[in-house]
C-alpha cells in the first residue's frame, strides 16, 4: 500500500488538480492524505472534495511539522510526498515507485537532473539548492543531484519515526539522512519540475537555509 501524503498551506487553487492526478496514479488500495494547518482560503474543502482525506492542526506550523503529522497518521508501507502547489508533476509517481526496487529505500525526485520549466525556479534558490546539495554529498559521501527535492517516495521502515523532528523545510534532509544513516539506499530519477501558479512560497531563504544547514551537520555530528 503507498500512502501520498501533502503538505498544503494556502493552496486552494492548486491542491484539487494535484489530488486527482495522484488519484489517477495510484491504484484503489492505495491512499491520498493532505496535511492542512491552519490555512484561510479553502485548501481543506478543495482537497476533500477532488477525493483526498484531509488532516486539519489547528495553526500553522510549518512544512516539516505537517509532513510528520502526515506519516504518523497514514498507514501504508511506502510514503510519497508530493508537493501540492502544482509545481510537481503526479503523473509522475508511478516512476519514483518503479524505481523504489528490492534494494533501494528512498527515491528522489530529482529537478536539476530532470527539466526544469519556465519559472520553476529562481537563479537565487537554484544557485542555493546546488550548494546544499554540495554540502549534504561532501557531508555523507553521497553523488546525488537534489538533496531538496520534495518529490520522493520511501519505504516507511527505513524511517526512524520516533526521531523525526524538522519542523519546516529541513524535513528533506532529515529524511534521506535517516535512510542513509540505517545503512539504506538512495536512488534519484530526473523529474518535471514547473512553476507555482498561484501564491507564494513560504520558504525564508536565509532562515530555512541555514536550518537545512544546521540539519546536515548536526545529522554528522550524532552518528
Ligand atoms: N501544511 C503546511 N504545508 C506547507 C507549509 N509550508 C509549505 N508547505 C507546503 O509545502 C510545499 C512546498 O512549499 P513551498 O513553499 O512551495 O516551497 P518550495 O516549493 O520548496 O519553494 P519554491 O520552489 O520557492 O516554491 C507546498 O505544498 C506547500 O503548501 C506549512 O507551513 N504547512
Ligand atoms: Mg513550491
Amino acid at each position: 500500500m503507498v500512502s501520498v501524503v501533502m503538505a498544503a498551506f494556502n493552496e486552494a487553487p492548486a491542491i484539487g488538480r494535484v489530488v486527482t492526478g495522484v488519484l489517477n496514479a495510484l491504484t484503489d488500495a492505495d491512499e491520498v492524505l493532505v496535511v492542512d494547518d491552519g490555512s484561510t482560503d479553502g485548501t481543506h474543502e478543495a482537497a476533500m472534495t477532488a477525493g483526498a482525506r484531509v488532516l486539519r492542526l489547528g495553526s500553522n506550523r510549518g512544512k516539516g511539522e505537517a509532513l510528520r503529522a502526515g506519516i504518523r497518521e497514514s498507514a501504508g508501507e511506502v510514503l510519497v510526498f508530493i508537493d501540492a502547489d502544482g509545481q510537481d508533476d503526479p503523473s509522475e509517481i508511478p516512476v519514483l515507485l518503479e524505481a523504489l526496487d528490492g534494494d533501494t529505500d528512498m527515491v528522489i525526485g530529482s529537478r536539476f537532473s530532470g527539466r526544469l520549466l519556465d519559472g520553476a525556479i529562481t537563479g537565487v534558490n537554484r544557485v542555493g539548492n546546488l550548494f546544499l546539495t554540495r554540502v549534504f554529498n561532501i557531508l555523507y559521501g553521497t553523488g546525488l543531484t537534489d538533496t531538496q527535492a520534495g518529490f520522493r517516495a520511501v519505504r516507511r521502515e527505513a524511517l526512524d519515526l520516533g526521531r523525526l523532528r524538522a519542523r519546516r523545510y529541513e524535513i528533506e534532509t532529515e529524511l534521506t539522512l535517516h535512510v542513509i544513516r540505517g545503512g539504506g539506499r538512495v536512488k534519484e530519477v530526473p523529474v518535471t519540475r514547473g512553476p507555482r501558479d498561484h501564491g507564494k512560497s513560504g520558504f525564508i531563504r536565509a532562515w530555512d537555509g541555514m536550518r537545512i544547514l544546521a540539519r546536515m551537520f548536526s545529522g554528522r555530528l550524532v552518528s
